[in-house]
């Protein structure tokens, strides 16, 4: 590290140095002050703490450039293009930093400038271009890709505003809209040379080119441009860049001159904002599917720009398309990008003149598609007359898939009608609808779901016909998460511990941490571990109070839900829970109850009404309970707002219990039960997603698992009155629920709550009323666990150290070999 400074313009920065050298501080500062001078036109006098973030990702961002530069890589032989609507990013500082091994160097580098390095991180916007889990693990898939030295350009939408800002009041979830690129964006690089055309709209012509071959071509009547802008990637050890590419839409023209100047000014300006607002804001919906006219734009927008992006590199690399198979592997992140199947073809067959087979061979060969959800409300479909007015000649080319597909049925011998029916790609049930999901799927190579479950819940259910006839086509690729972020950066305490315990070794292989297994035993780490987590929940009480008021005891059991509110997540189980434990307590106060701090985070969809009013139930319980004095420093309720992935940075390393409930069989994988275990925290779970192969991995002892599986979900749901009996089955449920029903959390409105309550007597899709006594037991068992601090420590350790292979690397190393066929260095 010492001789970095010695060539300042290109720096040695392959293994990066994690104390810091006077050297490279002294560059870094000198770098930082450059930066803010002329780059932002700021004194340290007048620099705000935004102004330093700017200056100091700016510093560090050449150093990316030069990491890039430096490792002067050829042209590789296979790219990787994951093609997503979401990137769910967070902040990128601490990222960029860590990876390259500058983190104890620009804290220095800024206390020389009077400036402390937490401030600056705090005042970097989220860049939360991301609902939930499916955004985030498109953003710890860049970071490994890049941290693996696997090529890969992450594709999607540079939105002006991302996921609105959450504020609660009263209880009642309001939406403001986020604003991160209010000041810039100090992290990306406009590339206008790489800008194009996109289409709506218009008609197809035909004309005859030669005996017996017609050509259509597409003349659209709108046109939008795309244009580039690339967030450099840096992996592990600054060892590799990839880019993050993002589309804005920009107007063919800023006025219509043409319009202006017969006089419609209004017009003139009305087509520049229907063309802008295509990169406007993110649909704000999770699991279920928006439906406008305005996203299928959005999907249409980045996937063409993004293929035609593509087609020109390999273009310009190959000379020749019919290889693009050789050379890239498109992953298609759900059926958000399934345009890519008709567009590609489309691209081949009218940009590049290929026949038709040669097109269906390159496109059926380079697509993948991995499925993160089978509920129903969320299965993308559009209406047929909506596609042919927005992409008519899109939809001929599915059609003529179609029909080359139910085809291929009959000469397989497959004449049975509701065969053809369940495989084809348009749905005729209900209106005509092109299936998005069947669409990705015919176009796909290879068809990934996100946990084991969840692949074999594919394979017999909502895919089961298409299954059959390729039985190679499906596979799992369980979800992971990166443990830069989600262990070095959210958690360096525990990084630390892990360090001194098995050796640096563990910063390179997530496998590693499993020398953690002979400490969970030794009272020395364990007594340091406990300080360590007690840091955290000091921290975490200090937050809480800041942003709601209400005190939390640190020595308490901290019982945490951040998420994505919908009632298949089953916040509501967890609420009632609470409110059975209020009246447990107030019945015997006198009991040696564990105390608890029950957090709750997480937004709900803007329209989505029923989980709103789960928030306002949670928020009206928690201040009933943390009123009430007869249960005090045994119980308390907290609502955080606006949870973001800078919030879950700092609350999972706070908490004991991780909160992943689910309806078994409704939640792909989860990804944040993955984040929780990780960093020591024990579940509380169904058997759904990958809570599954997390109780394989740390151990059934390690793990506290309740509830139906998915099997019995299936029994239990086509059980009449399901409800009614269990509810009567339950005293403890059936009181719960009354003083709900009753109006003793909303005295001013006590009918508030009845859509809830009713909505559990009489219909439970969720099968809450099945799983709650369960619950209960599963709840009373921790509670005795964690007056155990010994053994609590224990697993918790032992969590850790078995979580290894939940790495984002090892995902991407799956998909590398099995779907992408891409050799790692
Ligand atoms: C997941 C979504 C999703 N599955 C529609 N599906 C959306 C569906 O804007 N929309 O229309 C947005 C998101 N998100 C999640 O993916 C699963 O629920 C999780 O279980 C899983 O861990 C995650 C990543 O695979």
């Amino acid at each position: 590290g010492a001789a970095a400074s010695s060539h300042p313009t290109v720096p040695a920065r392959t293994a990066p140095v994690r104390a810091a050298s006077g050297d490279a501080v002294t560059d870094l500062r000198e770098a930082i002050l450059a930066k803010l001078a002329y780059g932002i036109g700021k004194s340290p006098a007048t620099a705000r703490e935004r102004d330093w973030f700017a200056a100091t990702a700016l510093a560090l961002r050449d150093r990316i450039v030069d990491a890039c530069v430096q490792a002067g890589e050829p042209v590789p032989n296979k790219r990787v293009y994951y093609l997503s609507l979401e990137f769910l990013i967070g902040r990128l500082l601490s990222d960029a930093m860590n990876n390259l091994g500058l983190v104890e160097t620009t804290r220095a580098a800024l206390a020389e400038l009077g400036v402390d390095l937490g401030t600056v991180e705090g005042a970097e916007p989220d860049a939360a271009l991301g609902n939930g889990g499916l955004g985030r693990l498109a953003a710890c898939f860049m970071e490994s890709m890049a941290s693996l030295g696997l090529p890969a350009i992450g594709y999607g939408i540079r939105y002006d505003h991302g996921l609105f800002r959450q504020s609660l009041e009263d209880g009642w979830q309001r939406e403001a809209p986020e604003t991160w690129l209010a000041e810039g964006n100090p992290w990306e690089f406009v590339r206008p040379e790489a800008t194009y055309t996109v289409g709506f709209g218009g008609h197809v012509t035909m004309s005859a080119v030669s005996e017996g071959v017609i050509r259509r071509q597409w003349h659209p009547v709108e046109t939008v441009r795309a244009v580039a802008h690339d967030v450099p990637v840096v992996g592990w050890r600054g060892s590799h860049v990839n880019i993050l590419r993002l589309w804005k839409a920009e107007a063919e023209a800023p006025v219509d001159l043409g319009q202006f100047n017969g006089g419609d000014h209004v017009g003139a300006v009305a087509s520049r904002a229907r063309a802008e607002a295509i990169s406007r804001v993110l649909y704000p919906s999770d699991s279920s599917m928006a439906g406008q006219e305005l996203r299928l734009r959005q999907e249409y927008f980045f996937t063409s720009a993004s293929l035609q992006d593509l087609l020109r590199r390999h273009v310009a690399e190959r000379g020749d398309v019919r290889s693009l198979h050789d050379h890239a592997a498109i992953q298609l992140n759900d059926t958000h990008p399934a345009i890519a199947v008709p567009e590609l073809m489309r691209l081949l067959l009218e940009d590049h003149h290929l026949s038709w087979e040669d097109a269906w061979h390159v496109t059926s060969n380079t697509l993948n598609y991995t499925n993160h959800t089978l509920l129903p409300e969320a299965l993308e479909t559009w209406p047929v007359e909506l596609m042919e007015r927005l992409l008519p000649r899109h939809m001929q080319i599915i059609y003529l898939i179609n029909w080359m597909h139910l085809e291929e049925q009959g000469k397989q011998g497959n004449h049975d009608a509701a065969h053809l029916a369940a495989v084809s790609l348009i749905d005729e049930s209900h209106g005509r609808r092109v299936r998005m999901g069947h669409l990705a799927f015919h176009g796909a190579r290879r068809v990934n779901g996100v946990s084991a479950l969840h692949t074999e819940l594919m394979r017999s259910t909502v895919f089961r016909d298409l299954h059959a006839l390729e039985p190679e086509k499906i596979v799992n690729k369980t979800n992971g998460i990166t443990f830069r972020r989600w262990l070095h950066n959210a958690n360096p305490g525990l990084t630390r511990l892990a360090v001194e315990a098995v050796g640096e070794r563990v910063l390179d292989d997530p496998e590693a941490l499993r020398g953690l297994e002979a400490f969970a035993g030794d009272a020395g780490f364990v007594s340091r571990y406990a300080a360590m987590r007690r840091g955290r929940k000091e921290a975490l009480a200090q937050i809480v109070a800041d942003r709601t008021g209400i005190d939390i005891d640190p020595a308490a059991l901290f019982d945490v839900q951040v998420k994505r509110i919908h009632e298949y997540k089953r916040q509501l189980l967890n609420v009632i829970e609470t409110v059975a434990l209020y009246q447990a307590i107030k019945a015997e106060p006198h009991r040696d109850w564990t105390p608890r701090v029950k957090i709750f985070g997480g937004k709900a969809a803007p329209s989505y009404t029923q989980a709103k009013l789960i928030i306002k139930l949670a928020c009206d319980v928690a201040k009933a309970v943390n009123d009430d004095p007869e249960v005090a420093d045994r119980l308390k309720v907290v609502y955080l707002p606006n949870y973001s992935v800078s919030l879950a940075e700092a609350i999972i390393p706070a908490a004991d219990l991780s909160e992943q409930i689910s309806t078994a069989g409704m939640e792909a994988s989860g990804t944040g039960n993955m984040k929780f275990a990780l960093n020591g925290a024990l579940t509380v779970g169904t058997l759904d997603g990958a809570n599954i192969e997390i109780r394989q991995h740390v151990g059934p002892e390690n793990i506290f698992i309740f509830g139906l599986d998915a099997a019995g979900v299936q029994a239990r749901s086509a059980v009449p009155n399901y409800a009614r009996d269990a509810i009567w089955a339950s005293p403890r449920l059936a009181a719960a629920l009354d003083m709900i029903a009753s109006g003793r959390f909303s005295p001013e409105e006590p009918s508030r709550f009845r859509p809830i309550v009713d909505d559990l007597r009489h219909r439970d899709q969720y099968l809450l009323t099945a799983d709650f006594d369960d619950y209960w037991r599963a709840q009373r068992e921790i509670d005795a666990a964690f007056n155990d601090p010994a053994g609590w420590w224990r697993k918790a350790i032992l969590n850790t150290a078995r979580m290894g292979w939940f790495s984002s690397d090892r995902s991407m190393r799956e998909y590398a070999e099995e779907i992408w066929r891409v050799k790692l260095g």
